[in-house]
């Protein structure tokens, strides 16, 4: 039998390609291709319309990240929420924080269903929890016409290619801002900014029009290929963002976070950028 690849097509001239022991769900959702399979390195992956979404093996490095950073920087957040993130992975970290409230917005409830099924860990029981809130609709629609306020906004969208472009329209960002309390911080997964310029560039000048702090910020996901995976950043504070690793340790010191990649360190130094990523501040 001949090896079978799955082969991503997300740049023109680049491609990754991860070898696929066994298909678990192959399958049309009213909105997307989806495709659950397992590679011996990173355990089960999620691919939506043939984009790597999440494996098991480094979803830490991304659901850690785009969630404990906002949510420890703010340093009171009672009520969070995730726009996308139908694997779970978010809401799973968001809820190891004494929040009262964690509302997901999910435009597809198959891949909420298929990554139930199929990578539990993802979730690991948090779409049973109490006070997780879970709503599929279109998350444009629900900013747009909630009265409800947040403490954090997390905004965990596939590329901006399909269902996910109208995640990064100005429009979308303006709601996401007036949903916003006081000191809230809006998150969003905003692409591999070696391959993806434009994106990180155009998150960064959007926010910077609406809100007191914008910046942007790090992690390295493994199979986000060719480099750092940036997310954006909009409070209406400057405080949140110059925590120190002190304030970060004391904050932390109660939970359980169980993580390994975040860290106080990780956190204050995420923010520091390599001057390429920097450079699309002033583009
Ligand atoms: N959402 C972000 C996927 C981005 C992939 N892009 C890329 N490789 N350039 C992931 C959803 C995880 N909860």
């Amino acid at each position: 039998m001949s090896d079978r690849w799955f082969s991503e097509k997300l740049h023109p001239t680049y491609r990754q390609a991860l070898l696929i022991d066994e298909v678990l769900f192959e399958g049309r959702t009213a909105f997307q291709e989806a495709v659950i399979f397992r590679n011996s390195r990173f355990g089960r992956v999620l691919t939506l319309d043939g984009v790597v979404q999440t494996t098991e093996g480094d979803e830490f490095c991304y659901h850690e990240m785009i969630a404990h950073v906002p949510v420890v920087a703010h340093g009171d957040a009672k009520r969070v929420l995730i726009i996308g993130g139908g694997d779970g992975g978010v809401l799973r970290e968001v809820l190891k924080h004494p929040v009262k409230r964690a509302v997901m917005i999910e435009l597809d409830e198959t891949v909420v269903t298929i990554c139930r099924d199929y990578m539990p860990s993802l979730s690991d029981g948090a779409f049973d929890n109490p006070r997780a809130d879970v709503r599929f609709m279109d998350g444009i629609k629900f900013v747009a016409e909630t009265d409800e306020t947040f403490d954090v906004i997390i905004i965990d969208s596939t590329d901006p290619i399909g269902p996910g472009e109208v995640l990064f329209t100005p429009e979308f960002y303006a709601n996401c801002a007036r949903c916003l309390t006081e000191r809230g911080i809006l998150v969003t997964q905003s692409g591999v900014t070696f391959m993806q310029q434009a994106e990180a560039a155009q998150t960064y000048k959007r926010m910077k029009s609406l809100f007191v702090d914008a910046s942007l910020y790090v992690t390295q996901v493994p199979t986000y290929a060719a480099g750092f995976m940036t997310f954006g950043w909009g409070s209406h504070s400057a405080a949140p963002r110059q925590t120190t690793v002190e304030e970060i340790t004391r904050r932390i010191a109660k939970l359980d976070l169980a993580a390994r990649y975040y860290t106080p360190e990780t956190h204050v130094a995420s923010f520091a950028l390599p001057g390429y990523i920097a450079k699309s501040m002033s583009a």
